[in-house]
């Protein structure tokens, strides 16, 4: 079975009804607020979400957010994050993609305890690489994920990129119930953990309705497209212009890449484009999710005059790549450790058995613990890693698709490259989709002492079993 649209829920209309709202602005980058040792000091508040953006029902139910939209860091500047936790339920908070140290990663239970309503954690690393990622709770986090506990995170890099907009767009799909509030009722059903995951009916981009977001004819922009859906696997078609893929998962291409057709995100997947807007352009210009049925509209970029002088008059000149980030280079190297990864289990992948807890259970017993996905005929967290590592070995992992699902591999702490012929050779991820029946050999070079997690980010997947780490020594 090959990926295909079928994998994408038919949406109903449910809420897309809404009048668009007007996006005046991009996020801008804050004002730095620096101690006298040069490390940046912010404050993150976790909390339940105030104000209802779908649906005019009063006071929203069974939201949660982080108090701010985006959060903008500088490449190489130390910054101390002090996060807050004013939720009823313990949290921490995981920094998708970012290359740092181990006890900053977030992972409750792993690398840190969770952090217990009103307590706080200071998180502090120096961001190595610039680029687009992310920030989200990793606790319980197919309930928190889903509530919207999730913060797009910009690193800059050290001299600015010439470009005349940066958007950011961060897309979701939430579940509401009949009464068009937040479906709290089906979180954790096992029937979404064993097949697909949980996928919602109402999409949003900035936790927005069809936000439109104004351009100039002319313009050279950076478009940032982040999925942090918990499960849907989302083919997004842009406007007809001429685009480059300029960056993966954070990370550069050492080319920019021409695009058009549709583009695919797995949960956790990040694009940075470049997108010419025609100096002549006019109306609004859609940003669509592809769909069994007609393509629904994400967003719009609303024309809104034209920038001033020669510049854009013409077409412009191919996009200049990124800076490279200091990533550690695999070319050539011979590999120190190969390991097998083979997936197994969920609705139709007939699991007999498998080991959990340090015990065999048949799968019925599985599933009266919510497990039902295996890694190595391992369900969940096994006491001893997948692998075993030092700092510096360069690390194959084959990793074999044998259900009957596509997954979102994301390794923790590390990007690597794979041979899937569905990404450009060379391209670095820190989180792939796989279809049924693929496999793939990933590679990286472990530099970073600790326990990394490996998951899959279609987030149900990993509450019921597909999770396990690898542990790189000093
Ligand atoms: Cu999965």
């Amino acid at each position: 079975m090959k990926l295909s649209r079928r994998h994408f829920i038919q949406l109903s209309g449910l809420g897309l009804m809404a009048g668009p709202t007007l996006v005046t602005a991009s996020p801008q980058t804050e004002t730095p607020h620096q101690s006298e040792s040069g490390v940046r000091r912010l404050r993150l508040v976790l909390k339940p979400e105030s104000h209802h953006w779908f649906a005019p029902l009063g006071e929203p139910v069974g939201l949660w957010a982080f108090d701010r939209d985006v959060l903008r860091l500088r490449q190489g500047e130390p910054v101390e994050i002090e996060v807050e936790n004013q939720l009823p339920d313990p949290s921490s908070v995981h920094w998708h993609g970012m290359r740092i140290d181990n006890p900053m990663d977030g992972v409750s239970g792993l690398t840190q305890e969770p952090i217990a309503p009103g307590e706080r954690f200071i998180y502090r690393f120096t961001p190595q690489d610039a680029g687009t990622y992310w920030a989200h709770s990793h606790h319980k986090t197919y309930e928190q994920l889903a509530r919207g506990l999730y913060l797009p995170l910009i690193v800059d890099e050290q001299e600015p990129v010439e470009v005349d907009r940066d958007l950011v767009l961060t897309l979701d799909d939430w579940r509401l119930n009949e009464a068009r509030q937040f479906d709290t009722a089906s979180l954790g059903a096992m029937h979404d953990w064993a097949h697909g995951g949980r996928t919602g009916n109402l999409l949003t981009v900035n936790r927005q309705l069809q936000p439109r977001f104004k351009v100039k004819g002319g313009e050279r922009i950076r478009l940032r497209l982040l999925n942090t859906a918990n499960a849907r696997i989302m083919a997004v078609r842009l406007p007809d212009l001429p685009s480059w893929i300029w960056a993966k998962d954070g990370q550069p291409l050492t080319t920019p890449r021409g695009h058009s057709g549709p583009l695919l995100l797995a949960p956790a997947e990040r694009y940075d484009l470049v997108v010419d807007i025609p100096a002549q352009a006019q109306g609004a210009l859609a940003i669509q999710l592809q769909t069994d049925g007609a393509p629904i509209d994400l967003a719009l970029l609303q024309i809104d005059g034209q920038i001033d002088g020669q510049i854009g008059q013409g077409e412009r000149d191919e996009p200049q790549p990124l800076p490279a980030n200091p990533l550690p280079q695999l070319a050539d190297q011979p590999v120190d450790h190969r390991v097998q990864l083979d997936m197994t289990g969920g609705a139709m992948g007939g699991l007999r058995q498998a080991v959990y807890g340090g015990q065999t259970l048949s799968t019925r017993e599985l599933v009266q613990n919510k497990q039902i996905w295996a890694f190595n005929g391992v369900v969940n967290m096994p006491e001893q890693p997948l692998l075993e590592v030092r700092s510096g070995d360069l690390v194959e992992v084959e990793m074999l698709n044998n259900t009957r699902w596509p997954h979102s591999l994301h390794l923790h702490g590390h990007h690597f490259q794979s041979d899937l012929a569905r990404y450009n050779q060379g391209l670095w991820h820190d989180t792939v989709v796989m279809a049924s029946g693929e496999r793939t050999k990933i590679r990286f070079r472990a530099d970073k002492p600790g326990s990394w997690l490996l998951h899959c980010h279609m987030i149900e997947h990993q509450a019921a079993g597909m999770v396990s780490w690898i542990r790189v020594r000093a």
